[in-house]
């Protein structure tokens, strides 16, 4: 700032000043007038600002002079393009042809021409692309959803000019099925395609059961199935939830064909429906017996010998089962018995603790005198410890002591003599 005054000396001595509104963003020097930040000014934040300059001679009286500066603030590329969410999702079919859109993404940069301009980017990706200046993400290829269901993207929004101030955000893009895969039969195939049942089955007895798959999802992979063709006599049934395939009349009537060939239909449940198709061979054997090997459980009742044999095997392990049982019983007992009294027998000693011990009782009922109460503490100390087998003298080891103590000290409580 400048200012001149046509007086002299003292009453041109021109000094400056700011108005008080502005002192915190701006200072002056009072001599010279040169203005000053005090601060970093944002041009985000503020672009331009008017203040007062006062400039005031040191005569009597003051004079003074005001000019308004209005101060324009100049953007520099500060500031990074930003998406507006951190995160998108989308979702799409699959089978769609390439190009096909899958949703904008947007961003905003706060500074001001040229320096918000930015442009959009994927990360190295073959699948979907992104048009730099929209944001518009679309796909490079058909998708397919039984082999990727889901991607995940990292998007990135860069500025045009240095210092090429970047952001990104994450991306996730789902696959929505089509049913676009037919229901797959594993059993029966060709090749294994062959049920041999006895004539004899029960109705309602489930033979076989229909195996398949569908790869695609939900109400696309749901299966029912169906017999369509091959049961015109209403032989068979298959449960339209699991595929289980079941004999719905007695098989053993003479009118009832050996070989049934039966035309299996699984159905999924999408739009449009898809299908496939097999044949399952059923050969009704008239001469086996029925054996139903899933539940163990055998039902010859309409085979009486075979019946009596079965049952005959089932009492014959009875009857072994109740033999061993009783002998081992024997055994224990007779051992027990023998080892009971060769332990009396086979130690004295013992025999004779026995006797002691009664003479005990007699010396705590006060028919004792007090030499014979001492003799017989020795003696149970004596037989208390080689009752128990062991040959090394009294007092050998630690676990000894305790034993021995242990009965001398069973006396002790039971006599008021000691
Ligand atoms: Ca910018
Ligand atoms: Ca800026
Ligand atoms: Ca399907
Ligand atoms: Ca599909």
């Amino acid at each position: 700032m400048s200012a001149s005054d046509e007086d002299m000396g003292p009453n041109a001595l021109i000094t400056y000043h700011l108005h008080a509104n502005s002192q915190n963003l701006l200072r002056v020097d009072p001599t010279t007038g040169v203005i000053t930040t005090n601060t970093n000014f944002d041009y985000e934040r503020i672009q331009e600002f008017d203040f007062f300059v006062l400039a005031m001679d040191q005569g009597h009286p003051k004079n003074s002079a005001t000019a308004t500066v209005r101060i324009y603030v100049e953007d520099i590329n500060d500031e990074p393009p930003k998406f507006t969410q951190t995160s998108y999702t989308f979702g799409t079919f699959e089978n769609q042809p390439k190009g096909t859109v899958i949703g904008p993404l947007s961003a905003t940069d706060a500074d001001s021409y040229p320096y918000n301009h930015f442009t959009f980017s994927l990360n190295s990706n073959d699948t979907f692309q992104i048009n730099p200046e929209t944001g518009v993400i679309s796909t490079r290829k058909i998708l397919d959803r039984e082999q990727q269901s889901g991607y995940y993207l990292v998007a990135r929004v860069a500025n045009t000019m240095a210092p090429y101030l970047s952001s990104t955000a994450s991306v996730t893009v789902y696959i929505a099925d089509r049913n676009d895969n037919a229901p797959r039969i594993i059993f029966p195939t060709e090749g294994n395609d062959t049920i041999e049942v006895s004539a004899r089955v029960p109705t309602g007895y489930i033979l076989s059961r229909v195996i398949a798959t569908d790869s695609d999802l939900g109400n696309n992979a749901k299966l029912t199935y169906s017999i369509a063709k091959g049961n015109e006599e209403q032989i068979f049934d298959i449960d339209p939830n699991n595929g289980a395939v079941s004999v719905q009349r007695d098989l053993t009537g003479s009118e009832i064909r050996d070989n049934h060939r039966i035309l299996l239909m699984v159905q999924d449940m999408g739009e449009p429906r898809k299908s496939a198709a097999a044949h399952m061979l059923i050969h009704v054997n008239r001469t086996k017996a029925f054996v139903d090997w899933m539940d163990k459980h055998i039902t010859l009742e309409d085979d009486p010998d075979s019946q009596s044999g079965i049952l005959g095997y089932h009492q014959k392990i009875l009857i072994i089962l109740s033999g061993v049982t009783i002998v081992v019983v024997v055994i224990l007992i007779m051992a027990i018995i023998y080892i009971k009294r060769r332990q009396v027998r086979g130690h004295p000693e013992q025999r004779d603790s026995y006797k002691y011990m009664s003479r005990m009782a007699g010396q705590q009922n006060g028919t004792g005198t007090e030499g014979e109460k001492k003799a017989v503490q020795f003696d149970l100390v004596q037989t208390g410890y080689m009752s128990t087998g062991m040959s090394a003298p009294l007092g050998g080891t630690k676990s000894k002591e305790k034993q021995v103590r242990h009965i001398v000290g069973c006396e002790a409580e039971t006599s008021s003599m000691i």
